[in-house]
């Protein structure tokens, strides 16, 4: 029988088939072969003995958090306990575009900021709008209608607000929800593990947060390309192959001096491309 693994707890694979869950462990095979099956995945399952069997061919993966087959990433962003990061930001908007899945970009606490703030946070929201982005905050009613028959993944820091936000589309989920800790404005892992969940017609995964994440796997003309932005101007540069850096004629430098692309999208591009990471 073919069903999907909707959540793992260590070595436990909670399979479900139609309306029927099964518990099932992993055959010894994908050990061997270096292969995990990870949540998402749609698997041949013997039923008798409560075994994964197959792992059906995946659409597409990511490793943090690790899903597969997945149709959009809501990539929940705090604003304030965590403070906005930016940089965390770009980092997860770089990886997902690499693995081709459509980023979203949800803000959360906006109420806990004052004017001046929440002017500067809706400049940036209205940023990532413009250059082709879903942009919502975590009280629009609108975001409840972009999960029906898709597989979300939610992103995002520790204590970012995911799980609540999960909480708020279907009250009748009780997520646990952590309290940030306030010496070091990050929550303590409240989610531990990664499940997908039935909300609103389609599958949502909530997922444990992290602070750091990195671009491994990434060369520099890959996350060059993950800046989706900047192929508007890029027939500026002089040279086709531009890394909009040390070059002299580049429509991406003039377009960040005349404010076109946001300053801190350009700063973040510069780090990822020197370091890979911070
Ligand atoms: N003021 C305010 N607090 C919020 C908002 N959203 C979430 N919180 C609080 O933020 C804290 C962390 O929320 P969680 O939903 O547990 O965060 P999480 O992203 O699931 O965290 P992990 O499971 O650790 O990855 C909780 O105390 C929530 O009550 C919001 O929009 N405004
Ligand atoms: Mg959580
Ligand atoms: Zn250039």
């Amino acid at each position: 029988m073919i069903g999907k693994i909707i959540k793992q707890i260590s070595n436990d694979y909670t399979v479900k088939v139609n309306d029927k869950i099964y518990i099932c462990k992993a055959r010894g095979k994908f050990r061997n072969q270096g292969v995990n099956p990870l949540v998402g995945d749609n698997v041949v399952i013997d039923t008798q003995n409560n075994y994964i069997l197959e792992i059906l061919k995946r659409k597409n993966e990511l490793e943090r958090p690790s899903v597969a087959n997945i149709d959009q990433v809501l990539i929940v962003t705090s604003v304030k306990i965590p403070n906005f990061s930016s940089n965390l930001l770009d980092k997860l908007i770089t990886i997902i575009e690499f693995n081709n899945v459509k980023p979203v970009i949800c803000f959360t606490k906006l109420d806990l900021l004052n004017n001046v703030e929440l002017n500067n946070i809706k400049n940036i929201m209205d940023y990532y709008k413009k250059i082709g982005y879903e942009v919502y905050a975590n009280t629009d009613s609108n975001l409840k209608d972009i999960f029906k028959d898709k597989v979300t993944v939610f992103a995002g820091q520790s204590g970012s607000g995911k799980s609540s936000l999960l909480n708020r589309l279907d009250s009748s989920l009780n997520l646990e929800i952590g309290e940030v800790s306030t010496a070091l404005g990050r929550g303590k892992h409240t989610t531990r593990h990664t499940e997908l969940l039935e909300v609103l017609g389609g599958l949502i995964a909530d997922t444990p947060g992290f602070s750091s994440i990195d671009l491994k796997n990434m060369n520099i003309s890959d996350i060059r390309d993950s800046f989706i932005e900047f192929d508007k101007y890029k027939d500026d540069c002089e040279y086709r192959d531009c890394m909009h850096k040390d070059e002299l004629k580049c429509g991406i430098k003039e377009n960040v001096k005349n404010s076109n692309i946001l300053k801190s999208r350009y700063e973040n591009y510069l780090k990822f491309i020197e370091k890979g990471d911070l």
